[in-house]
């Protein structure tokens, strides 16, 4: 700790080699979850994050450390450990920086979001596709599909907290890995003028959505943002 100040010693180095790096794209929800965990936790200041430059091929010093893999974001530990994968990154950002846990610290609560956060890569997978369908005739079939997920989101919502907001208590783990998600499937409203119907089908997936995305903790982009990149 600085006398002066109070800073711990790694903020205070947040510009030099004494903080963990994140190195990620702008406006990526893989990487908006990490932030979205450090504020939560307080701790933000802690790691840097450094914009990668998404319109040039990835540079030589970043494949090194990477050794040739291109996917964003990737942190780096102060002395060098190399970490991919956000769902991973989150688990060591959880154990590194402990307090206030944001995953459930008891086993099977910790399981039941584990099971929760395991439904998001088919979810966001099918949003993309969605989007990036060229084909009218397979608009509905996404539409459908997409009604069909987020369903299966409000099914296990309400099996596991069917008065509250959030899968427990409060903002944790699952709404982490989705919020940044939701906020990326604004191009959907955008582009394909896709939203959830004001069905009882969805109001528990609903409320838990518009909840999430009102966090203060989430705020790290805008929707505009989001429809131009
Ligand atoms: N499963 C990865 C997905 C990361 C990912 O797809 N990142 C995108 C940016 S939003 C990316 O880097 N795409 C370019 C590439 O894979 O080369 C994670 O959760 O970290």
């Amino acid at each position: 700790m600085t006398a002066n100040t109070g800073v711990s010693e790694m903020s205070q180095s947040s510009t030099g080699r004494l903080v963990p790096t994140v190195y990620h794209i702008p406006v990526c929800p893989f990487s908006q979850r990490l932030e979205i965990l450090l504020t939560l936790k307080g701790c933000r200041h802690l790691v840097d994050f450094h914009v990668v430059d998404i319109t040039r091929p990835r540079p030589g010093w970043l494949l090194e450390k990477t050794q040739g893999t291109t996917a964003l974001p990737v942190l780096e530990t102060e002395d060098g450990g190399i970490i991919k994968e956000s769902m991973v990154i989150l688990g060591y950002l959880e154990d590194r920086y402990p307090e206030p846990a944001v995953f459930q610290r008891d086993p099977y609560r910790h399981a039941v979001e584990g099971m929760m956060t395991a439904m998001e890569g088919e979810f966001t997978a099918w949003g993309y596709r969605y989007v990036l369908n060229q084909d009218p005739s397979k608009r509905d079939e996404f539409r459908r599909g997409m009604l069909q997920r987020y369903a299966g989101l409000n099914d296990f919502l309400t099996r596991h907290n069917p008065d509250g907001t959030f899968l427990f208590e409060r903002f944790g783990l699952a709404e982490t890995v989705f919020t940044s998600i939701f906020m990326r499937f604004w191009f959907l409203e955008y582009y394909e003028d896709f939203d959830l119907p004001y069905k009882e089908r969805y109001a528990r997936v609903r409320k838990w959505r518009e909840t999430c995305l009102a966090h203060p903790a989430a705020q790290q982009v805008m929707r505009e943002e989001i429809v131009k990149v």
